[in-house]
């Protein structure tokens, strides 16, 4: 309303010279404050009606993804439910993960394995990469190799999400939030960096297969 006023009496206030010239005056300043109310109801903004079109076919808003996977143990202890029951197997259910790149995708990971496995001095996968991580609630940028029990890593991405190891008889939480930029839609594989599997080298059996110790994530 300040606008159309001020308009107003930008016009109004000219010295007409006859009662004629002061209707048709009267009349202008009416149709710029009508052309000013127009213009407002667009939004206000200076282009309003050349914004219009790009406001009614904006992308979707990007939405929040909860995936929830738990880190099963291969030896006969712990919760019922969470075992593989085959040696040197431990695995990581579902295997397979999807979610939509921009959306925010928040990963919670109930880890049960309570056997620590050591990463090579100097891996880079000791810390957390390609989004932030809590452990059991708390703010988490590295498991030590005294805790780390395995890892849940996309390179392709920049992601790694080290996993802690159980307490006795029970789990860690690992909770962590990433999104993936749009232009990175496609199709991974995420696999873990411990040496957890059953050959020499631990890098075999259930590291080496898909639906245990590596999956497939694909980011629509
Ligand atoms: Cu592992």
């Amino acid at each position: 309303m300040k606008h159309i006023d001020s308009m107003t009496r930008t016009t109004t206030h000219r010295k007409p010279t006859s009662s004629a010239g002061a209707l048709r005056l009267i009349g202008v300043g009416l149709i710029v404050g009508a052309i000013a109310v127009t213009a407002s109801a667009c939004g206000g903004s200076s282009t309003g009606a050349a914004d219009a079109p790009a406001v009614t076919t904006a992308a979707p808003v990007a939405k929040t993804v909860n995936i929830d996977m738990i880190g099963k143990i291969d030896a006969d202890k712990g919760p019922v439910g969470t075992f593989t029951s085959k040696e040197h197997w431990p695995a990581m259910a579902p295997g397979d993960v999807t979610f939509a790149a921009g959306d925010t995708v928040v990963l919670t990971i109930k880890e049960y394995d309570d056997a620590p496995t050591a990463l090579p001095a100097g891996s880079p996968y000791n810390a957390v990469a390609g989004g932030t991580m809590t452990l059991d609630g708390a703010a988490t940028t590295t498991v030590s190799n005294e805790n780390i029990a395995h890892t849940f890593s996309i390179p392709e991405l920049g992601i790694n999400v080290p996993l802690s190891k159980a307490p006795d008889g029970g789990f860690s939480t690992t909770v962590f939030t990433f999104t993936v930029a749009k232009d990175k839609a496609g199709s991974y594989t995420w696999r873990c960096f411990t040496p957890c599997g059953g050959d020499p080298k631990g890098m075999g059996g259930s590291m080496a297969t898909k639906g245990w110790m590596q999956g497939n994530v694909v980011v629509s």
